[in-house]
Parts: structure tokens; C-alpha cells; sequence
């Protein structure tokens, strides 16, 4: 039953696979909270299905490929009419097969957990029936690309046969349901432990696991008792799990450890804050039980306290300085053993490696409104080495840094005593905005900063609570700051509208930052390096009087290559080059085509390439990178070999880089790059998104500029209404917010299953 294709390309998606863990200090003291001293189980809930369908072929070889080598594959276990077990998310096979195409008058209604509940149960179909259904992806907010690859429904002892984990987790539910259906779930248990090695079985019924416990050897099969949601009620005991949560001793008679949702050990508030921890996990390591937490998944908002950074949540249950769960049940098992192996217990002051600059952007923007005091200063406790500021001029000539010349997009403007200051400049941007030449520094400073949130479409925003914490910084604050910083290497300033403002408002902002880098004493010093970046080689040409400067030219649209020509112009005027992602890996509906060549020929010229935007939100990463952040840094810093990342969240890449397995001589796995293409080598042809026009090819035209024009003396503001054209945009492409297909694929989902 298994995909031979699927099996082959998996392998490509790493471009190493290579099974060996770093020792946890062999020898020393155990640095592991655990019950057992060891370190925490990685569980891979129906393999790894946070990308391909859960209990697929696919999804436990990509687990298996993934993981730490002593990771479990999870198989939630149920009954066909013929007693045969197959491993299925649920009792109904509907959401996760095709079985409603195929059977479609078969569906029947039956009470679950007390609800009359309508579908296609397992326990209706005999295996032989089953053999020509196939399992297709279930969460409507993950891929639907891999539906047409025809991943056929294992049974429990072909996946133990073919995958040969190293260790095999059952997961047993509604026995009663069986019971009910004449089917024996306890004599399947006991008849497939006779050949085959089950490691772990879990259920959150405790007449099951007390019906089984006698029969099994626990020393080779340990019973986990799971619970549910507290108020839920356990069938057999007709109590509450959060009842039966008080009596830890009892459930140590009949099982050797507990599975609880991770929101027992660290609950959240309805506003999606952590509490403080619960003593849970000690208690239980008190009544000797293991405790296993569940629920860890990638794609789905975390507790603000995160960042959106699921390394950073598993960390907080693994290696918190007070206790460690003794596993994790997770849809992406690369995410946890990447955190146990390569950065618990780091330090932080862990050797870093030198790659990649972190370079701000806006600050650590992704918790705190854009290049305000607090957003910088957590950048600079965060470990950015680079800490940036777009510098904007104010009507009366202060420069200041803030993300956009438009003050609507990350201040409360529209909604002050300034509103009425809504124009249009078209040379500028097609929509209306307030715009920060057209008010003073005073007034400017009144305004509240407002945190960013790129991907509120996707219901997914930055740490509300300190939605407008924070203020703004002149250019000159902004220089004192980071001179009093003993942690950061560099700044980094760049300069838009030079021309625009030049000649329509009468303002130099490169007079402007000029000044202020010598008022500050930038000019004449080498211990933080200055880096002045434009989208503008007119602008990086007025700096080249001085050579302490790295000029940083921004190419903004995405592209395949450089030519020749463009080439050596760049070298003519900047030291290094900032490129988008999707310059670098580009993809099409996010998935990773390939890779192009622009950091090579950079390179190869001796021009460090830096990369724009890292952000820890799973909606802004290819399908590729699991929804990690980590993933993706790796993948273009040891993939790609980027000198740089520009990020809204420096301490990811700044954790990345103290990360304990770049070190090593054999790179696992998870710490190892992705293959950009091979995920969507994996599609089937009907599948397979329509292929979009590659990006163009960077010229000489799009580089060189005219020299920025003489300040004009006089500041004319275009009306509403004015007749100028629009600027053509330079970028070939049409502007995609990343990961904004998401939503179609979902409802194209939707669209085949009704
Ligand atoms: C399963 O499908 C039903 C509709 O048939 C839907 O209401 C339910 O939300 C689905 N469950 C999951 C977990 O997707
Ligand atoms: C279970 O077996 C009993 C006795 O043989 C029979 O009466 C009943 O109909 C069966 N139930 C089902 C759901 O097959
Ligand atoms: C379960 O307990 C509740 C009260 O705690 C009781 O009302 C109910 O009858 C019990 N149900 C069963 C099946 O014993
Ligand atoms: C989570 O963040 C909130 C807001 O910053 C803070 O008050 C709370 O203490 C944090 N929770 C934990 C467990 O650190
Ligand atoms: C620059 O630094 C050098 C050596 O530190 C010093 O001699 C010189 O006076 C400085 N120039 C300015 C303009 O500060
Ligand atoms: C770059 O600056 C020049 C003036 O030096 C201006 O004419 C040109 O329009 C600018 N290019 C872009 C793309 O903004
Ligand atoms: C703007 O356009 C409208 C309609 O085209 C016209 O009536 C109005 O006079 C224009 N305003 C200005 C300031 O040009
Ligand atoms: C303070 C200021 O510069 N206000 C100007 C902003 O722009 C509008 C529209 O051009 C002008 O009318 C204001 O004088």
C-alpha cells in the first residue's frame, strides 16, 4: 500500500539526511528535568502531519526522515467491521479520506461521546472496502496539494512493518463505541502485541486501560492515561478529567504516565497570555508518572508570550529551569527536535557562529510598534547585531526614523487631530496617506505608535497589550542609543524619497542623516559599523566620501539574476546588496520552485548578500519551512549561504545563531537545509499550481539613476485630484502579500468536499 514515488523524493526534501544526534553530554550530569533523567520524547501525531495527511505513508517517512532518531510514531487506532486496526485521525473517516466519493449512501448516525453524530464510520467498512479509499488532508487551513497522490489507509501492522519506527504509540478511544459494534478494541490490543513492538498505548478511558494492563507487559508497553479537556467526562469513571486530575497516586496503579493538553501546565488567558505554570508536571514526576503534553502544532496562533515562535514554546517546556515534560505530542516533530537537540540548554552566552548579520527591522517590530524606544531596545536584549532606522523627514526638517513616509501605516494619524492632513502624492504611492513631511516634529511626536500587523487578514496579530507602546525616535536618539550599547555591532539607515523630497518639500535627507552621524561622532569611529542602504544608487553615491560607511543597496523588486552590467555597476557604488526572499527561493503558491543564482553571482563579485523579511508568522513562510521560522533561517543561511537576515523577530535568528548543531561534524536532519522544489515535486499533476512567469532579470537600466536633484527652494504638495502619473512600478511581479493563498486553498478544499 505504500507510494514508492512519494518514499523517493521524500528523501530530497533534506538535502542531508543523516541520522545522528548530538550527545546530551554523554556522561555528565543529565541537564533534563525529567522523570527518567533523559531526554523528552518527540510523539509524531499521525506522523507529520502538520504537511502531509495525517496517518498517510508520507506523513510518518517525513516524521521519520525529520526527527530525532528515538522519535514515536502516533497512530490513533480504530476498528473495521472486520476487526481489522487501522490508523485513523477519528472513528469517522470523512474528514480525512474520500470515503464520502466512493460510499456515498453508506454514512450512518451513531452517539459519540454522547452526541448523535452523522458519517462514514470504520467500523461500517471491511477492510477489503477500505482498500480503495484514500486519505486526504483534513485541516482545511493546511495544504490540499498532496490529495491527489492516492495515500492509501495503513493498517496498524503495515506501518509498523514498513516504517519501522523506532518506537510505536497507540491511541485508543471510544472503546465503548466498538464494544457496542462487536468489536473488541482490548483482544486487538493484545493479539497485535504478540508481534508487533508497541511502545506506548494511550487512552483517555480507564476501564480500557485497566481491561488491558494485566494482559501486557508493561516493561516493553507503557499505558499512558490521557486526559481531555477538564470538563469533560472520563466514560468509565463518570468523573470530570479535572476531577480526576486530583488523585495522581490512583491513576499510578493502572498506567505509567499521563498525557495532558499543554494548556494544564501552562494556561493561557482569554487574551492568549501565559499564566504562570502549574505545578502539574511536578506533581506528577512526585507520584512517579511520566507526563506527556499534547496539542503542539505550527500553524496555529500561539500564546502572544511566544512571538510566534514555536521553538520558543517548546523550550518553555523542556528546559524552563524548573521542570521538563517527559515528551511532546506534535503535528511537526522537526520543530521539537531541533529545540531538544540543538538549543535547550544554550546559554546566552553560547558561542555564536558568525552567520548571519541580524539586522533589525523597525526594531524588534513583531513586538512592539516599528522603530519606537521599546521595540529597539528589546531588539538589542533580543541580540540583533544590527539595529536599523528608515529615516523619514518632518516638515521642519528633523530627521526621524519610522517604517513608511506615511504616517497612517504605523501611527494613530487617521484617527488624531491631524486627519484632515490626508492628501495624495501619487509620485509617492497610489493611495492617500499623512505623510511625515507635511507635519512638525512636535506634532509628529503626539501621535501614538500603533504595532504592525501584516497579517491580520489571517486573524493573526502582534502582542496586543502593547499595541501602542512606546515612542518615537529622532534620527539623533536613535544615535545616542545604540551608542550606549556594548552588544550591537552596527547600524543600519536607510533613505527613501531622497529625490521626491528634494525637489517637492525642499528637504535633504542625506544633509539631513550627514549631519547627524557627525553630531553624533559616526563619522569619524569604527566601533559600530554605519550601513547606509537606499533603493537608490543616487543616494549611496552622496556617502561615498566616506569610507567608513558599508553602502547597502536594496534591490526591491524580486528577481532571478543580475546581468553583466548590473553587476559591475552595483560594485561601482555599494559594498553589499539587500534582495527579497523570493529572490533568493522564489515560489508559487508557496511552494519553493527552486533557487536562483543571485547570491552566488553577488558573491562571487565580494558583495555580502543580506535578506528581506524573516517573520515568525507560519502564514509568511513556504509551505517548505513547516511552518518554522528556524527552518527557514537555516534553509537560506546554510542553503543559500545569505550573509544576512532582516527580521521583525531578531531573537529567533539571534538564538539560530547559538544554536549547539551547526557545530557538529555530521548536521542532523532537522538542522539540516530544505531542498527548495522537491516539496512540490511531490504533487500530482492536477494538483500542481499553474506555473507563473519567472521574475525578470536584473539591468543596467533598473540600476543606474540620475544624481539627485538640488533642493528646491520652494514645497509644492500636490492636490487630491492631481493630474501627475503614477510612477510605473520598476517590479515586473504584482505585489502578493506572502502566504495570502492560503485562504483560496482552503476554499477550494471546501469546494471539492461539498
Ligand atoms: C469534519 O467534517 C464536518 C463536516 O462533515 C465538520 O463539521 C467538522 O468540523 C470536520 N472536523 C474537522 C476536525 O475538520
Ligand atoms: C452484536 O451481536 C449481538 C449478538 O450476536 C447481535 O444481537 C447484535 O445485533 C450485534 N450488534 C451489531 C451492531 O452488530
Ligand atoms: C454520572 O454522574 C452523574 C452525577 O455525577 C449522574 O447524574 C449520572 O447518572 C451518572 N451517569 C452514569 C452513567 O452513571
Ligand atoms: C506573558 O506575557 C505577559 C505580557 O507581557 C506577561 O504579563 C506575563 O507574565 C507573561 N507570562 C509568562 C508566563 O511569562
Ligand atoms: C577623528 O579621529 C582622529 C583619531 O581618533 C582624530 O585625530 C581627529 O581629530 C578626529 N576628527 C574629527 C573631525 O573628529
Ligand atoms: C532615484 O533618484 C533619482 C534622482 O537622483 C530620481 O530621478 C529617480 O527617479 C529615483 N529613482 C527611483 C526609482 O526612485
Ligand atoms: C478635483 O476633481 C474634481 C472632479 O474631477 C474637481 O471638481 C475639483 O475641482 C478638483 N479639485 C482640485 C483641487 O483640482
Ligand atoms: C502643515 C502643512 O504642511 N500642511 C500642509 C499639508 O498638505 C496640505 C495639502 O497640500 C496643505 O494644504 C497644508 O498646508
Amino acid at each position: 500500500m505504500c507510494n514508492s514515488r512519494a518514499l523517493v523524493s521524500l528523501t530530497l526534501i533534506f538535502s542531508l539526511v543523516v541520522a545522528s544526534v548530538s550527545a546530551q553530554g554523554s556522561g555528565s550530569k543529565s541537564p533534563w528535568q525529567t522523570l527518567s533523567g533523559k531526554s523528552p520524547l518527540v510523539i509524531a501525531r499521525g506522523g507529520f502531519s502538520g504537511i502531509f495527511p495525517d496517518s498517510s505513508y508520507a506523513a510518518y517517512s517525513l516524521a521519520l526522515i525529520t526527527s530525532l532518531p528515538d522519535a514515536v510514531l502516533w497512530c490513533d487506532v480504530q476498528l473495521t467491521k472486520d476487526a481489522a486496526g487501522i490508523c485513523a485521525s477519528d472513528v469517522k473517516l470523512d474528514n480525512s479520506t474520500d470515503i464520502s466519493d466512493g460510499f456515498n449512501k453508506r454514512d450512518k448516525e451513531y452517539v459519540i461521546d454522547g452526541k448523535p453524530t452523522r458519517g462514514w464510520f470504520s467500523v461500517d467498512f471491511t477492510l477489503k472496502e477500505l482498500a480503495n479509499v484514500y486519505i486526504r488532508q483534513g485541516v482545511y487551513s493546511r495544504t490540499n496539494k498532496f490529495d491527489g497522490n492516492l495515500f492509501s489507509i495503513l493498517t496498524v501492522d503495515e506501518m509498523a512493518k514498513q516504517l519501522k519506527p523506532r518506537g510505536l504509540w497507540l491511541n485508543i478511544q471510544h472503546d465503548a463505541f466498538f464494544t457496542q459494534h462487536n468489536l473488541s478494541m482490548r483482544n486487538y490490543v493484545l493479539s497485535l502485541s504478540k508481534g508487533v513492538y508497541i511502545n506506548y498505548i494511550s487512552s483517555p478511558e480507564v476501564g480500557f486501560l485497566k481491561s488491558i494492563e494485566a494482559r501486557l507487559n508493561t516493561k516493553v508497553t507503557k499505558l499512558v492515561f490521557r486526559f481531555l479537556g477538564k470538563d469533560e467526562i472520563e466514560p468509565s469513571m463518570n468523573q470530570t478529567y479535572g476531577s480526576l486530575l486530583k488523585d495522581l497516586t490512583k491513576i499510578k496503579t493502572f498506567a505509567s504516565g499521563i498525557m495532558v493538553p499543554k494548556d494544564y501546565i501552562w494556561p493561557m488567558d482569554a487574551k492568549s497570555y501565559l499564566e504562570p505554570h502549574t505545578s502539574i508536571v511536578l506533581d506528577a514526576h512526585k507520584a512517579g508518572l511520566e507526563i506527556y503534553a499534547s496539542e503542539f502544532v505550527n500553524d496555529f496562533p500561539l500564546s502572544y508570550n511566544y512571538s510566534y515562535d514555536p521553538v520558543a514554546e517548546y523550550l518553555n517546556f523542556i528546559d524552563n529551569g524548573e521542570f521538563s515534560v517527559d515528551g511532546v505530542l506534535t503535528d511537526f516533530p522537526i520543530t521539537p527536535s531541533a529545540a531538544i537537540d540543538c538549543f535547550a540548554h544554550i546559554g546566552k552566552n553560547a558561542k555564536e557562529q558568525e552567520k548571519p548579520l541580524v539586522i533589525s527591522k523597525c526594531g524588534a517590530s513583531g513586538d512592539y510598534p516599528g522603530c519606537t524606544d521599546k521595540a529597539y531596545s528589546k531588539a538589542i536584549d533580543d541580540g540583533a547585531d544590527v539595529i536599523d532606522c528608515p529615516v523619514q523627514m518632518s516638515k521642519d526638517g528633523i530627521p526621524f526614523c519610522l517604517s513608511t513616509i506615511n504616517l497612517i501605516d504605523s501611527t494613530d494619524a487617521a484617527q488624531s487631530d491631524f486627519s484632515n492632513r490626508i492628501i495624495s502624492i501619487p509620485q509617492i504611492m497610489a493611495s492617500t496617506g499623512i505623510f511625515a513631511f507635511n507635519m512638525t516634529w512636535d506634532e509628529i511626536q503626539t501621535l501614538k505608535p500603533v504595532i504592525s500587523s501584516p497579517y491580520s487578514s489571517y486573524t493573526l496579530f502582534r502582542n496586543p497589550r502593547s499595541m501602542n507602546d512606546g515612542k518615537l525616535m529622532s534620527l539623533s536618539d536613535f544615535l545616542d542609543l545604540t551608542k550606549k550599547s556594548s552588544s550591537l555591532t552596527g547600524i543600519l539607515i536607510s533613505i527613501d524619497h531622497a529625490a521626491y523630497l528634494a525637489e517637492e518639500q525642499g528637504l535633504s535627507v542625506t544633509d539631513a542623516v550627514t549631519k547627524a552621524l557627525s553630531k553624533a561622532g559616526f563619522n569619524n569611529q569604527t566601533a559600530l559599523k554605519v550601513m547606509i542602504q537606499s533603493t537608490n544608487s543616487s543616494v549611496l553615491t552622496k556617502f561615498q566620501g566616506n569610507k567608513n560607511y558599508e553602502l547597502v543597496y536594496k534591490i526591491e523588486e524580486e528577481i532571478r539574476s543580475l546581468d553583466d552590467d548590473s553587476l559591475k555597476d552595483i560594485k561601482t557604488f555599494a559594498h553589499s546588496v539587500v534582495v527579497k526572499k523570493a529572490s533568493v527561493f522564489p515560489d508559487n503558491l508557496l511552494f519553493l520552485t527552486g533557487s536562483t543564482d543571485v547570491v552566488s553571482k553577488l558573491q562571487n563579485t565580494k558583495i555580502p548578500v543580506y535578506v528581506e523579511t524573516f517573520s515568525n508568522e507560519f502564514v509568511s513562510q513556504a509551505w517548505d519551512f513547516f511552518s518554522d521560522a528556524t527552518v527557514e533561517i537555516n534553509s537560506y543561511v546554510t542553503g543559500a549561504n545569505v550573509d544576512g537576515v532582516i527580521t521583525d523577530f531578531p531573537k529567533t535568528a539571534a538564538r539560530y545563531k547559538r544554536n549547539r548543531c551547526l557545530g557538529l561534524k555530521e548536521t542532523p536532519a532537522y538542522m539540516s537545509p530544505v531542498e527548495p522544489g522537491s516539496l512540490m515535486e511531490l504533487i500530482t499533476a492536477p494538483y500542481m499550481p499553474p506555473s507563473e512567469a519567472p521574475n525578470p532579470v536584473l539591468t543596467l537600466d533598473d540600476v543606474s539613476e540620475p544624481p539627485l536633484p538640488p533642493v528646491s527652494p520652494t514645497s509644492s504638495i500636490s492636490a487630491p485630484n492631481s493630474t501627475a502619473a503614477a510612477p510605473v512600478s520598476r517590479n515586473a511581479q504584482p505585489k502578493i502579500a506572502p502566504g495570502s493563498y492560503l485562504l483560496s486553498l482552503a476554499m477550494l478544499l471546501s469546494a471539492l468536499l461539498f
